[in-house]
């Protein structure tokens, strides 16, 4: 078998378990979770590297996360569609998944028709079996989505208990074409250290508040200066009233030190240096219906105006994902 490589976009409604599996199937964290909906905000990009054996070259999987499909009721729900329509764009295969534990209701026909639109081949995959007790209550299931969309292939797996991870990524690989490799053996990601680390406050944030909190609120990183053994970081977290920000704050500060601490522990795994992280909580009123604050959150977008801030005149687009590493 050749050196097979592609683009895998996994698609499907918030809280489905779509950046659990992209965690497990590239064995690190590369994405945030929580049990609420609408965590994931933007694609999320992660590697998998197929080592070559028994006569096989092994291949590359390049996974798409993407944000919940849903109806948009603000501009960063709307932003957050137009991620999946840009991950579901020239992709080689969709990877639907869906909740077994929950019943097919109308919502779950916004994923399939736009994998629908995008005419790509498909695997409907069956997540969370572990919470299924009797298994054969997965066949009607099977049959209810099979009448509204020809899937390549119906798999089921607990991306939570790692189940039936390896057939799929077999049969990932087995459908994707013969190509080249587009990242480098030691790269994972795309996504910079700086946004990761915003992410990370932002998972504390979703972790430790409910109601509306976790989804009034986003991170940004306003300073991010990465030394061998000690990285500074400022970050603020925005939220949209006052009363949302005397919570994320809390008595004598004691909630921004524990989303700090527990944000600051993550960190430093990830950079494998100490962390210095300074939090602070503004309210920006309405951000989520602001078109221009929501565009700045791209970390695309932000990784664009440094460039142009160091090199003013230059080109400053970031380089287009499908351009191979090397050829084979
Ligand atoms: N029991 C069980 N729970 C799972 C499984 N996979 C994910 N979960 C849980 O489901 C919840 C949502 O998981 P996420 O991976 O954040 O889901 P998502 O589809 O990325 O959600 P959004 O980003 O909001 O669209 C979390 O509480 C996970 O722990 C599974 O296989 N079994
Ligand atoms: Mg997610």
């Amino acid at each position: 078998m050749p050196f097979r490589s592609g683009f895998v976009s996994i698609l499907g409604r918030p809280n489905a378990g779509k950046s659990t599996l992209l965690n497990a199937l590239v064995g690190e964290k590369l994405a945030i979770i929580s049990p609420k909906p609408q965590t994931t905000r933007n694609r999320i990009q992660g590697v998998v590297h197929i080592p070559k054996s028994k006569g096989k070259e092994g291949g590359q999987i390049v996974l798409i996360d993407t944000p919940g499909v849903h109806k948009p009721d603000s501009s960063l729900g709307r932003k957050m569609m137009v991620e999946v329509r840009e991950a579901l764009e020239g992709c080689d295969l969709v990877l639907v998944i869906l909740d077994v534990s929950r019943k097919l209701d109308p919502r779950d026909q916004f994923a399939l028709d736009l994998v629908k639109q995008s005419k790509a081949t498909a695997f409907l995959i069956l997540n969370k079996i572990d919470v299924i007790r009797e298994k054969s209550r997965l066949l009607p299931v099977i049959e209810d989505y099979r009448k509204l969309y020809d899937f390549a292939e119906v798999i089921p797996i607990s991306a939570l208990k790692r189940k039936g991870l390896d057939d799929l990524l077999k049969t990932i690989l087995a459908a994707l074409p013969a190509g080249p490799a587009y990242f480098p053996e030691d790269e994972i990601t795309d996504q910079p250290a700086r946004f990761m680390a915003a992410e990370i406050i932002r998972e504390q944030v979703l972790l430790n508040t409910s109601e509306e909190i976790p989804y009034a609120t986003t991170v940004v990183v306003d300073s991010f200066e990465e030394g061998n053994r000690l990285t500074r970081i400022a970050a603020t977290i925005f939220c949209e009233r006052g009363g949302q920000k005397g919570i994320l704050v809390g008595k004598g500060g004691r909630m921004l030190k524990k989303i700090g601490t527990a944000a600051r522990f993550e960190i430093e795994r990830m950079l494998v240096t100490k962390v210095f992280l300074e939090l602070y909580v503004k309210t920006e009123p309405g951000w989520r219906e602001s078109r221009g604050f929501v565009e700045e959150l791209d970390w695309r977008r932000q990784l664009e105006h440094r460039m142009l801030e160091q090199r003013p005149g230059a080109s400053a687009a970031v380089p287009p994902s499908r351009e191979p590493y090397r050829n084979d």
